[in-house]
């Protein structure tokens, strides 16, 4: 346990994190002078969705939470636009990447980056508006009381959930996606192809998370996945889910054909019995 006093901020107390170094320590404290790894972390990545930032971080700097945007080359000034919010704050980090390569690696990426600075609770969240600040003012004091779970997933797929503005194929695509992956990855989960999601520090250290290659939905179905096989204890919270009003979805069909066949795959390995 490390507890640092920083230009009259409270102790900085950090456990847990069996990877964390002083050194690491050190240099996120003099990137970030007020961060602390007490808060919860956002990772948020993103791909020219400048707008929707502009939107976004200001609500979540109402709360009392670090934000790491982790940004591929946007060509429309996203990392700008978060440089420009969050310096008066100190509580924004930009991880710029060098090119489009994909949401399962700019999470891997956050990931060990968060988990490299101490913090232990990991949230993720999409920077097009689908995923409510309101709900996440819901979702984290419900984790935060409830330390036997590992992770809590925003489902719009249980009671109380729901999908604002979404066309009936968009509806029946995830609808069908998630009854699949239930059924084939036995998951007991209703939406794990959802990307709001908090994950506790212990858990993420657990999971094999080299070894996650998916970049799409099935990154977020590979995690849940990773997760139950490492023994998490996952729970659904209901969350309202809005179609995105600005900014062009990087869904694509790829992406859709990577989870099926993924899930298939995987869904024969359990079959079979194969790890
Ligand atoms: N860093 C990074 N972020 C990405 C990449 N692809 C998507 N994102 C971000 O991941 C989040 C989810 O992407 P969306 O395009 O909204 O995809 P989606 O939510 O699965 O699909 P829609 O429901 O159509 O919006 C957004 O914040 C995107 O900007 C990528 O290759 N790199
Ligand atoms: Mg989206």
């Amino acid at each position: 346990m490390i507890g640092i006093t920083l230009r009259g901020q409270p102790s900085l107390r950090l456990s847990g994190n069996p990877y964390l170094t002083l050194s690491a320590l050190s240099a996120n404290l003099r990137e970030n002078a007020l961060v602390s790894i007490n808060q919860p972390i956002v990772i948020i990545p993103t791909y020219n969705e400048a707008e929707s930032l502009r939107r976004l971080l200001p609500q979540l700097l109402e709360l009392s939470l670090n934000i790491l945007v982790v940004d591929d080359a946007s060509s429309d000034g996203t990392a700008q636009v978060a440089k420009e919010l969050g310096a008066s704050t100190g509580r924004v980090e930009i991880l710029e990447r060098s090119g489009k390569l994909g949401l399962g690696s700019a999470y891997r990426e956050g990931f060990s980056k968060a988990l490299n600075s101490g913090f232990t609770e990991i949230i993720q969240m999409d920077a097009d508006g689908s995923h409510r600040v309101v709900d996440l003012q819901k979702m984290l004091p419900y984790f935060t009381a409830h330390p036997e779970f590992d992770a809590l997933i925003g489902s719009r797929w249980i009671d109380g959930g729901k999908v604002v503005h979404w066309p009936k194929h968009r509806e029946m695509l995830s609808r069908c996606a998630n009854f699949y992956s239930k059924v084939a990855l036995g998951l007991d989960i209703n939406d794990s192809t959802a990307g709001f999601r908090i994950y506790r520090a212990q858990l993420l250290n657990r999971l094999p998370l080299n070894q996650i290659e998916s970049e799409g939905y099935a990154f977020q179905i590979e995690m849940t996945r990773a997760a139950k096989r490492a023994g998490a204890l996952i729970t659904e919270f209901p969350i309202t889910f809005i179609e995105r009003e600005i900014g062009v979805s990087k869904m694509s069909p790829r992406i859709v054909r990577e989870a099926l066949f993924k899930v298939t795959k995987w869904g024969i390995a359990r079959i079979f019995g194969k790890r």
